[in-house]
């Protein structure tokens, strides 16, 4: 990869910012050359999660969220990161994003990918934290990331946003209590879409008993739903103070959007009074040096260490002649002494 093409990007190149994109996704050495470069000109994007079942107008959601992100700031740009890793690039929902995306094209500040398969860059979450560095470092000032709410992949997903909003659907008791068991946890704001449908404020009055709940009980053990950030404990003071509201939207009518949009810069600005911003960008930055550590660690014991120790120690442990831990303290020793012979 060329500078010119990072400088272009840095010019608002659509193109250059598009094929940059590929090149990470795709983990090519350039694209990881560029992503190291341009990791420095992060951390200003406000990254936004929005997260729940199929078909509860997500798409939609974003859609009319970043028009009206555009039209309160019209000096910022938006990105749209689309995961689905359900669906295959060619069919499902995927395509029908990009047709009710379409009416976003004429706004050349606004940048939509779709995200389909996992690529070279290990899972999901991996995937689209390198992906919305380079919407960050292309002056992307929000980065809307939508995702099923389905399992843990997606729930990683949703971490590295700022914000995370679960979108509802009205329905009976039993839908929102076996979809929102582990989800509720990371809302930020939750939204009941599809307001126009009836049951809307027994869904609002479930979800609030749910909150309520979780949120005694985690006042109880001393957390609270940012527990994953407990490393960074001096900027917590006010952290737990943030209760998840619940709005209404008609997305498909942009009713409630604009309410919507105000709490999401309210949530904003509550993270960067309360210290959490800087938190979570260190949580985050944390997480990813020990991630590449670990890697990194383990390709070099793999060089180190023959793969015959590990099997036939494999089969010591097995035969109960020795325990799993002596195992570890084997390899580890050999390791250790190999690296120091080769760095000699
Ligand atoms: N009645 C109603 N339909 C909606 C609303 N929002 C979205 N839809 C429709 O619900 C369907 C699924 O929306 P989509 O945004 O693709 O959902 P996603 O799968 O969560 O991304 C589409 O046909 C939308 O037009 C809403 O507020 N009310
Ligand atoms: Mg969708």
């Amino acid at each position: 990869m060329t500078s010119a093409l990072l400088d272009a990007l840095r010019k608002g190149n659509r193109l250059a910012l598009s094929r940059i994109l590929s090149q990470v996704e795709n983990g090519t050495e350039a694209g990881m050359a560029a992503l190291e470069e341009l990791f420095l000109e992060t951390g200003n994007a406000h990254k936004i999660g929005i997260t729940g079942p199929p078909g509860s107008g997500k798409s939609t959601l974003v859609n009319a969220l970043a028009r009206e992100l555009r039209r309160r700031e019209p000096n910022k740009k938006v990105a749209i990161i689309a995961v689905d890793p359900s669906s295959p690039f060619t069919g499902g929902a995927l395509l029908g994003d990009r047709v009710r995306m379409l009416d976003l094209q004429d706004d050349t500040q606004i940048f939509i990918r779709s995200m389909a398969s996992r690529g070279a860059l290990g899972g999901l979450a991996e995937q689209t934290e390198a992906l919305s560095q380079v919407f960050d470092a292309a002056g992307y000032d929000f980065v809307l990331i939508e995702t099923v709410g389905a399992g843990q992949s997606e729930v990683d997903v949703v971490n590295l946003a700022h914000t995370t909003i679960v979108v509802d659907t009205p329905g009976t008791g039993d839908d929102i209590q076996s979809i929102k068991a582990g989800i509720l946890e990371i809302a930020d704001i939750l939204v009941v879409n599809k307001a126009d449908r009836p049951g809307v404020d027994q869904s609002v009055t479930h979800l609030k008993n749910m909150i309520e709940m979780g949120y005694a009980r985690s006042i109880n053990n001393g957390k609270h739903h940012l527990q994953d950030f407990r490393e960074t404990s001096e900027h917590e003071t006010a952290s737990a103070h943030w209760v998840p509201p619940i709005l209404k939207t008609v997305a498909c009518e942009f009713k409630g959007i604009q309410e919507l949009t105000e709490v999401i810069l309210n949530h904003a600005a509550y993270l960067r009074e309360s210290g959490q911003w800087h938190a979570k960008d260190q949580a985050s930055i944390r997480a990813n040096i020990r991630r590449q550590l670990i890697a990194s660690l383990l390709k070099d014991f793999n060089q180190n260490v023959p793969a015959d120790l590990v099997n036939s120690l494999v089969e010591e442990v097995q035969k109960r002649a020795i325990s799993p831990n002596e195992a570890v303290r084997v390899l580890l020793t050999y390791n250790r002494n190999n690296s120091l012979e080769s760095s000699e």
